[in-house]
């Protein structure tokens, strides 16, 4: 082979490399409230799934399980307030262990899927 060919392959082989990598950027979780097995108090409760790229939150989906009732709620998530990689939501909670199984669609097209846990204690007082 000679070397220019060797260089143009070397080319090539970097921008599938490239494309491979830009079609991986699903969504990961990376940070949450609450956080994944903490404790927050019962009441009104802010949840924030916070990922690592863009979300088409139109098209993701929140469930909450737990809690004395023990059945499963599909959570509204907020329209985008300027926060497009996080699914936002709230909920009025009880004291209870509870999960929230969400599923991020990124805008590769990818949807990823995972669970949070985490306990409602006490009311503050
Ligand atoms: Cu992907």
């Amino acid at each position: 082979m000679r070397p220019v060919h060797r260089l143009a392959t070397v080319a090539f082989a970097a921008s599938m490399a490239f494309a491979s990598m830009a079609a991986s950027a699903h969504a990961i979780l990376i940070d949450s409230s609450p956080k994944a097995n903490g404790s927050v108090a019962a009441g009104h409760v802010p949840l924030a799934l916070k990922y690592n790229s863009k979300i088409d939150q139109a098209r993701s989906k929140l469930v909450l399980s737990g809690g004395p009732g023990q059945q499963d709620v599909t959570l509204r998530i907020a329209a985008d307030a300027g926060k497009p990689s996080e699914l936002d939501s709230e909920a009025d909670l009880k004291p209870g262990s509870y999960v929230i199984h969400w599923q991020a669609l990124a805008l590769d097209g990818h949807i990823t899927r995972g669970d949070l846990p985490f306990t409602v204690g006490a009311a503050a007082p």
